[in-house]
């Protein structure tokens, strides 16, 4: 008789600035790229499949609205990883990622809160490559820049991903469920290497 795994739910919450990409990233993951693009994502709770284990993950999007603090500190409650997102076309919000998200999510969750930086809408900088007056326009922002920020802020990992193709996305969610399960000495065994059979 199989062993029954132990029970595990990973919340995780998605920030990052307006109009950066959170939903869609959230609604590509959930409806596995099919389906409408919905405006408003909030929360879900969904099985992940780890391969040799499934996971419940409980999935929270917010609004990168300047004035929603007191909305946002409820979503952080018992959160248990971040995806920070950026808009690849955007360096602004790479600086808001630095300077707003991480700070953030730091003093409401803890220094040692996992996260993994995302780089939203990467099919921009694919499309956009040969095409310097819209590099130009769009203010890529460079890998160079992301690694920094990676680096100095302890990111488990770090990602461009592009929801409006599906690229990516999967990753994201595992990368942030085992960026979780790195702080679980008990979890982690079991859901990465499925140890209890
Ligand atoms: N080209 C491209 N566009 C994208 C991608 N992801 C999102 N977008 C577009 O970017 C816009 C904003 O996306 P959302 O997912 O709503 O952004 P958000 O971060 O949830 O924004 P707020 O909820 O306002 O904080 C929409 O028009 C999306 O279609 C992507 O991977 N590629
Ligand atoms: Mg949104």
């Amino acid at each position: 008789m199989a062993a029954r795994s132990p029970f595990a739910r990973c919340k995780i919450v998605v920030v990052g600035d307006q109009f950066c990409g959170k939903t869609l990233l959230l609604n590509s993951f959930v409806n596995k790229g099919k389906g409408h693009e919905f405006a408003i994502f909030e929360s879900c709770v969904v099985d992940f499949d780890l391969g040799s284990s499934t996971i419940t993950l409980s999935l929270h999007d917010i609004s990168g609205q300047e004035d929603y603090e007191s909305m946002r500190n409820l979503t952080y409650a018992d959160a248990d990883a971040f995806v920070v997102c950026y808009d690849v076309s955007k360096r602004e919000t790479l600086k808001n990622a630095e300077f707003k998200w991480l700070p953030e999510i730091r003093s409401k969750c803890g220094e040692d809160i996992p996260f993994i930086l995302v780089g939203c809408k990467a099919d921009l900088r694919q499309i956009l490559h040969n095409n310097d007056l819209h590099k130009k326009a769009l203010d890529l922002v460079s890998i160079k820049e992301v690694e920094r920020l990676a680096a100095r802020f302890g990111a488990y990992a770090f990602f461009e991903c592009s929801a409006k193709y599906g690229r990516n996305v999967r990753q994201v969610f595992e990368a942030s469920t085992k960026a979780w399960l790195d702080t679980r000495e008990d979890l982690y065994a079991y859901f990465t290497e499925g140890l209890y059979c």
